[in-house]
Formats: C-alpha cells, structure tokens, sequence
C-alpha cells in the first residue's frame, strides 16, 4: 500500500520508522511518501499560504502550492489514488473506516497547517475528510500518522499474528479484556486465578465477560451499536452482579 503524504514537515515522518509500520516499510508492504508543496512554489519566496478573504486570525493554505504537490504524488504512483484531507472538520474516524482504507492501494493525504486550507481545492480535487477526534492539533501530519498507523495493522501480513489484530479492541465492537504477566504477584495483587488454571475454555469465558464488562462500564454506546447473544447476555449479567457486590 503506498501512502503519498502532502505536507509542509516532511520530517515528522521519522517517526513512521519504529515499531510495527518501520517493519511494514523496511519489508516494502507500506511505502510513504511525502510531497512538499513548498517545493512546489514558483515564487523566490517560496509562499504557501495567506492571509483569509472576509478577515480574521491565521493564515490558509493557498490552492497552488498543494495541487502541484498533489500533482507530483499521482505523477510518482503506480495506481490511482484517493484523496484524503485530515481536518478536525471531517468524519470521525473509527474501526469500520479504517476497514475500508486498508483495502486502498494508493492514499494520498492532506495534511493542512495554520487555520486551513482553501475551500476551493476541495472542488478541484475531491476526496474525502477525515478527523481523529474532537479535538484541535496544529496540523494534519499527526493525525495523518494515526490513519497510516491505523491502517498499516490491517493489512496482511504486517502484524505477525493475525489473531492479534483480530482481537484488537473495536474488531468486535468491544473494548479489549485485561492483560497480565510475570510475576504472579505484585504489591500484594495476584493474577486472576482462571488464568493460570490451563483450562482455555474458562479463560475465553473469563475474557469474553471481562470485555463485555468493561465496555459495559466504560464505554455503554459500543455496546448498544452490537448484538449479543444469549451467552454474552448472561456473562455480563454475571459481570454486573459480580461489581455490584
Ligand atoms: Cl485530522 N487535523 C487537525 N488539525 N486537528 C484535528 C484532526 C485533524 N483531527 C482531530 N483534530
């Protein structure tokens, strides 16, 4: 999968070089790309950006700049490419999004500094927009990240087991079950005895009640968007007593 990146700090994306999507990259199952539209400016003073038509603070993003920048990224892929835009204004991204990503061959993601970008690149290059939460980041490279993170664990092969990332949290709506190792006690807390009993169907009892639990606890709406069955029902029926005692 080939991630082109438009961005004013090509840099930051030192940091797609650790951990799962570095091995992703050095084993040629990513490849990612940055495209920076300032060297994509015709002016000496290499400008990207200006001040906002009707007034106001900050500075946006001017059209040219990024769809030259854009224009190298398709000119330098195999395939055709999407269009990304990471803006806090986009759709929440979640699960089921990166699901559909991930079956991409070719993104192309705009990752917009200052206030914005202008509206208008928009219309001349359509894509969807996306934001990685409710909150505000000072650029679009961070989140970018994210979407590349994100996305990198779906694909085969990059995440040693399959299983693991079949049972991330949110593959099946629900929050992940509680995780221990070595030693079997510290300060006084000892390792929930199911765990150490070898009987693996106990244990995926014991973990199934754990998330559907804790999801029940934390993070109610998740578990109102899946169905249950009649075991689910009762295991987290018997998580509920079990805290309420
Ligand atoms: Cl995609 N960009 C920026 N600048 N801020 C964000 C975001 C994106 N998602 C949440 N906040």
């Amino acid at each position: 999968m080939q991630f082109n990146i438009v961005t004013l700090f090509p840099e930051m994306f030192a940091a797609m070089n650790y951990g799962v999507v570095g091995r992703a990259k050095e084993t040629g199952l990513i490849d990612i790309r940055c495209f920076n539209p300032r060297d994509y400016t015709e002016d000496n003073y290499h400008k990207v950006d200006d001040t906002s038509y009707g007034g106001g603070p900050g500075m946006v993003m001017m059209v040219k700049p990024l769809q030259a920048a854009i224009q190298g990224a398709r000119e330098n892929s195999k395939s055709f490419a999407s269009i990304v835009y990471l803006t806090p204004q986009g759709k929440l991204l979640n699960h089921d999004l990166v699901k559909e990503l991930s079956v991409q061959e070719n993104l192309i993601l705009i990752s917009g500094r200052y206030e914005g970008i202008d509206e208008r690149l928009l219309k001349i290059e359509p894509g969807i927009e996306l934001s990685i939460g409710d909150y505000v980041l000072s650029g679009g490279e961070l989140a970018s990240m994210v979407l590349i993170d994100t996305v990198t664990r779906q694909l085969p092969g990059v995440v040693g087991d399959a299983g693991s990332v079949a049972q991330d949290s949110f593959s099946a709506g629900l929050l992940d079950y509680p995780h221990y190792t070595r030693p079997e006690v510290i300060n006084d807390l000892k390792v929930p005895d199911v765990l150490l009993s070898g009987n693996h169907a106990e244990i995926a009892r014991f973990r199934r009640k754990q998330a559907l639990g804790r999801t029940w606890l934390r993070r109610p709406e998740l578990l109102a968007k899946i169905e249950l069955t009649a075991i689910d029902r009762m295991l987290l029926n018997e998580f509920i007593e079990e805290t309420s005692s």
